[in-house]
């Protein structure tokens, strides 16, 4: 018997007026059934956010909060395996990469905003006025009120968390909607939260899918006052819409098309390794992936060799499988898309020098969205596959031969999520890193994270930054109070 996964409000689990399957990826079953949240149950959650506002949580400490927080990542880590196998069930990645990042980053995000929200401090400033007196100005941040937190399937709980912790610890109440292929653990933390103390009303789940269901009924609702969003740059763009007669402030993570420079004095062994895990991790569903690689002409021919040994050694497989390192795509229709991108790529004029297909699977396991690690040559900077996002485990190499035309190469994009940068040369490492049109660049390095910094993209990959307070920021309104210090005598 499948699971069954209601919506989450004012601290109750509530059925919705229909219902959906959710689909594994690894076999084709069915995983649970999923109440769609309609706009009773929206309208619900809301009202349930705003009045958890306007009660005692309203009036709750910045230490009552970090506390919690701490609480919230103490209990995640006891419930660690529950977490782990909602979702595993749910996307299929390999358990043992879930293990390292996914649920690890859920109760790092709780602890490291537990931190930053601890450590702030007051924002003011004495100006000196006319009269020879002064005057203080502090800024009193206040949460910013009802916040959507949309979030999409690839990392879903480590995404969801990355946004919950601060709207919490910075005061708000949340409305969340999960995406529609990864509803577990967005709910299991509902019972997570409830055990932890958080206050009715303050985190609540409502699942659906996006247009003409539980994500736009969110974003074109009359109360909230912010909405916080990863996923497509199209969907951010709908949403932009979406909010745009209220004009409500926004906070989008999009998508990439991320960029590698290799440079022909890299350590080649740590660059190929890098370049493989920053391509082919989570089955290349990470905003962060590369799929465009340019090497220094010098070095191309054995980058790619290297490159392509190490993408045939992947072995798609069961997530509990220890010997599974690349786990399905999301769904059938995200293969489809993959898929059709694969055979573009051919017609393009690409050479495949790895993958390109679908690899055989046991028949147990052919239902699954399984697909082949792929990378091509031949490919033009200006092919439809080296512009547009995939989110696959593909990429094209492109030789360059100057550090200028490499940094034109890599900059000939409307995204600007992340690069990065493989040269032994540090002068060359920040200077190139520096002239990346991103929001993260990184040097001899891929997915290394510290969540103070800030985490976002520039042009279609997105919209302002989070992480540490950055995200404070986005989730607090400070209202500025001048207090004027008169000086002797009036004006
Ligand atoms: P998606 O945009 O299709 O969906 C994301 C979420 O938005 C889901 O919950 C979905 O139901 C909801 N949604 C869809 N249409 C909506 C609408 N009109 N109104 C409100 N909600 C709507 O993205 P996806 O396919 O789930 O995720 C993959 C995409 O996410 C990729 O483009 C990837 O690059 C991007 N992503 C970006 C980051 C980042 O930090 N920049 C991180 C992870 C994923
Ligand atoms: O690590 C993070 O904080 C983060 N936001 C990762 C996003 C990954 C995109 O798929």
């Amino acid at each position: 018997m499948t699971r069954v996964l209601r919506n989450y409000v004012g601290g109750e689990f509530v059925d919705g007026a229909s219902s959906f399957e959710k689909i594994s990826p690894v076999d084709g079953g069915a995983v649970a059934t999923v109440h769609e949240a309609d706009a009773v149950v929206v309208d619900a959650a809301v009202a349930a956010a705003r009045a958890a506002l306007n009660g005692p949580w309203g009036r709750s400490t910045v230490a009552q909060r970090a506390a919690l927080l701490r609480r919230i990542a103490g209990r995640i880590e006891e419930r660690f395996e529950d977490l782990l196998a909602a979702e595993v069930a749910d996307t299929g990645k390999p358990i043992a990469q879930a293990r390292k990042l996914d649920i690890a980053r859920a109760a790092q995000n709780f602890r490291s905003f537990a931190d930053t929200i601890a450590a702030e401090g007051l924002d003011s400033y004495l100006t000196d006025t006319a009269d020879g007196g002064r005057a203080l100005n502090y800024a009193v941040g206040k949460p910013l009120g009802v916040v959507a937190v949309i979030v999409p399937w690839n990392l879903p709980l480590l995404l969801l968390t990355w946004k919950v912790a601060p709207a919490i610890g910075c005061g708000n109440a949340v409305v969340v909607k999960p995406s529609e292929e990864t509803p577990s653990s967005a709910t299991l933390l509902a019972e997570i939260m409830a055990e932890a103390g958080v206050p009715d009303g303050v985190y609540n789940v409502v699942h659906g899918f996006g247009t003409g269901s539980a994500g736009e009924l969110l974003t074109t609702h009359h109360d909230i006052d912010g909405v916080t969003f990863t996923g497509e740059s199209r969907t951010g763009s709908s949403i932009m819409k979406a909010v745009a007669p209220w004009v409500r402030p926004v906070s989008f993570e999009l998508g990439g098309k991320n960029a590698a420079l290799v440079f022909d004095d890299a350590d080649l062994d740590r660059t190929v390794e890098g370049l493989g895990r920053s391509i082919f991790t989570n089955t290349g569903q990470v905003c962060l992936c590369t799929e465009r690689v340019y090497v220094q002409r010098g070095v191309f021919d054995e980058v790619v060799a290297r490159l392509a040994k190490l993408a045939a050694e992947f072995r798609p497989g069961l997530p509990d499988d220890p010997l599974t390192t690349m786990g399905p795509l999301i769904s059938q229709a995200h293969r489809a898309k993959v898929l059709s991108y694969l055979s573009l790529a051919t017609r393009q004029g690409a050479e495949c020098v790895a993958g390109g297909g679908i690899p055989d699977m046991p028949s147990a396991l052919s239902e699954g969205a399984w697909i082949e690690p792929t990378l091509w040559t031949g490919l033009d900077n200006a092919t439809a596959v080296m512009r547009e996002e995939i989110f696959g485990p593909v990429a094209g190499l492109v030789p360059f031969d100057t550090e200028q035309e490499a940094i034109r190469l890599a900059n000939d994009t409307k995204y600007g999520l992340a690069a990065a940068v493989w040269t032994r040369d540090l002068d060359r490492g920040h200077r190139v890193a520096q002239r990346m049109n991103v929001g993260m660049a990184w040097v001899n390095a891929w997915y290394l994270r510290d969540l103070r910094s800030p985490f976002g993209g520039v042009g279609l990959s997105g919209v302002g930054r989070e992480g540490g307070r950055h995200s404070m920021r986005f989730y607090t309104s400070p209202t500025n109070v001048c207090v004027r210090i008169a000086g002797g005598g009036d004006d």
